[in-house]
């Protein structure tokens, strides 16, 4: 049995806004420490000239987007960067790859080394690689990997409509396969789309009904980047943004609610507000993968106004889920 019906999660969406923010907000300080926000860092370590054709990515080698195929980072330009990414406060490190899925061979060895180094540097490590067998996902898992991201990104009936090189189940698979490896699930998605709103709710309602639940969950605004299938989309309401955290933040209390990609269409007050509904994670640093992100010194002034604070490294204790 399902723990959360349709009916359920499009009830919450049709809240009055102050409600459904009233009820993220309780359960948000009934579950995290509400004065702290996560810092993670992202880096592409090999960036461009993707198989899948995920019509929002300009990745994806089916558009004609600015951004090539690249050479993979060595180890130590990725080590730099995450040394750097902790001096400027954070705390976890995130590394992306274009790859539909992860072979076995000399790049994921290198992969492993990357993600060695990172722990050493004292960083959460969370690599988002595309697809993983259970043995590569146990191979990471002894080299120290926390998280693996990999989202869902819209519903099951919409997904077709998003990528067609690959399904929602394969996606599903990914995820057990990273779950049964004992490394956490970071999952989420992206809105703006096109979705509609049942699509919305579903994508929630799917994430939430995982056993257990992802231990964190990146809510991300379509980035319009021009030369993907996407680029024309109407920007996204922020207050859909607001909706989607509280929702999540409702669904899944103990989770991790990350504010992730479109920051920078938003106006500080929007992010605000996605903070107080019940988001507290946001990567930091100049860059997502490939666009930009807003400015370090920007983001401390908006949570130094916010009354928060980073979250320092390892506040959580070995007995709490490490999210
Ligand atoms: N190739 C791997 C995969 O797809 O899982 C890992 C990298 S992929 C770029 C990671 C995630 O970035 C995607 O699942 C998607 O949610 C997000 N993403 C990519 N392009 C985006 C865009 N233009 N706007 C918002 N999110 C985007
Ligand atoms: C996630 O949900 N968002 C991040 C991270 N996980 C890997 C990626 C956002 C990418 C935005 C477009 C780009 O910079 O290429
Ligand atoms: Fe490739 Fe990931 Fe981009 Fe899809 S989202 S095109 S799998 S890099």
């Amino acid at each position: 049995m399902e723990r959360f019906t349709r009916e359920h999660v499009r009830a919450l969406y049709d809240r009055p806004l102050f409600s459904l923010i009233d009820e993220a907000r309780a359960v948000h300080r009934a579950h995290h420490d509400d004065g702290q926000v996560q810092l993670c860092a992202l880096l592409s370590v090999k960036t461009g000239g993707c198989p899948e054709d995920c019509a929002y990515c300009p990745q994806s080698s089916h558009h004609d987007t600015e951004v090539g195929a690249e050479k993979m980072l060595d180890v130590g330009e990725v080590l730099a960067a995450a040394a750097r990414a902790k001096e400027i406060g954070s705390t976890r490190f995130c590394m992306g790859a274009a790859w539909r899925e992860v072979k076995d061979g000399p790049a994921f060895d290198r992969v492993i080394e990357m993600v060695k180094g990172v722990k050493a540097i004292g960083l959460e490590a969370c690599v988002t690689l595309g697809m993983v067998t259970e043995s590569q996902a146990k191979r990471l898992k002894e080299a120290g990997l926390d998280a693996y991201n990999h989202n869902l990104d819209t519903s099951r009936d919409n997904y077709r409509s998003i990528i067609k090189t690959r399904s929602f189940d394969d996606r599903l698979a990914t995820l057990r396969a990273v779950r049964s490896a004992g490394i956490t699930v970071c999952s989420g998605g992206i809105i703006g789309m096109g979705e509609s709103i049942d699509d919305r709710c579903e994508m929630l309602r799917t994430l939430a009904n995982l056993e257990p639940q992802p231990e964190s969950v990146p809510i991300n605004a379509l980035v319009r980047v021009p030369g993907t299938p996407l680029a024309d989309m109407p920007p996204v309401d922020p207050m859909d943004l607001v909706r989607m955290i509280a929702i999540a933040r409702i669904l899944m209390p103990n989770t991790r609610v990350r504010l992730s990609a479109g920051r920078t269409d938003l106006t500080r007050e929007a992010q605000m507000m996605c903070l107080y509904a019940g988001a507290n994670s946001i990567f930091y640093g100049e860059r997502l993968l490939t666009t930009p992100n807003p400015e370090k010194d920007a983001d401390m002034g908006l949570i130094r106004e916010a009354g928060l604070v980073p979250e320092p490294p390892h506040a959580r204790t070995a007995s709490a889920p490490s999210t």
